[in-house]
């Protein structure tokens, strides 16, 4: 293999890498597994918990979780985050990490309610998953100008976008937030982020 290989699903978290590797001009396959196929100890790009995203690297390393893919690209392919010696250093990293612990596994509960609790729970795990995401939509409102590290866009923006295309209600999402309404707007219309889109496979729903 010389090309990177992505595991993904269509719309889903191996949006991120895959995002990134077309801001940044790089080639990357891209399959669409299963989490049956990913959990089986032999299988390219085991994953204990059968998720995705995960990226395989030309020499065959294999890496998951969205946040250690993100550090491999940004440290490999300067371009998409600040410096140590950078102000928005510190910034970019609460942000990167508030991003893929909460506000990721928010939409996980969300959408794979079933994972956490019997049927009973559905709609008040549902319910205190997006009381917790509006705190942390507000606090990400306060922190874009434009971007999460103001006017350099990051690979951390690149993450906030892919999870605003899973929210259930988009338009109360932008309420009340105007910040992120036009943040939203500028990162769809970006070249990459549009070829990315454009190239996904149909999928049945919307579950990430
Ligand atoms: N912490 C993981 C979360 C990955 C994750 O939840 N991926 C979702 C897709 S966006 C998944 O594989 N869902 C299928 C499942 O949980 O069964 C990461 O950041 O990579």
């Amino acid at each position: 293999m010389t090309k990177y290989l992505i595991l993904g699903k269509s719309g889903a978290g191996s949006l991120i890498p895959e995002f990134l590797f077309a801001e940044l001009k790089i080639t990357y396959d891209i399959q669409f597994v299963s989490k049956e196929e990913l959990v089986k100890s032999t299988s390219k790009g085991f994953n204990p918990l059968g998720k995705i995203p995960v990226l395989i690297l030309p020499d065959g390393t294999e890496i998951f979780e969205s946040l250690a893919i993100v550090n491999y690209i940004t440290t490999n392919y300067p371009g998409l985050s600040p410096t140590k010696e950078s102000t928005d250093y510190f910034q970019y990293w609460r942000m990167l990490s508030l991003l893929s612990s909460t506000l990721y596994s928010g939409y996980h509960r969300q959408h794979h309610a079933n994972d956490y609790v019997n049927e009973i729970g559905f709609t008040s795990l549902k319910e205190k998953a997006q009381q917790e995401q509006s705190i942390i939509y507000d606090y990400i409102e306060q922190n874009l100008n434009p971007y999460l590290c103001g006017e350099i866009i990051t690979a951390a923006d690149f993450y906030l976008y892919t999870l605003t295309r899973w929210d259930f209600d988009k338009t109360k999402l932008r309420i009340g937030r105007p910040n992120l309404s036009i943040f939203l707007e500028n990162l769809r219309s970006r070249k990459s982020v549009d070829k990315v889109l454009s190239q996904q496979p149909p999928k049945p729903k919307i579950r990430v």
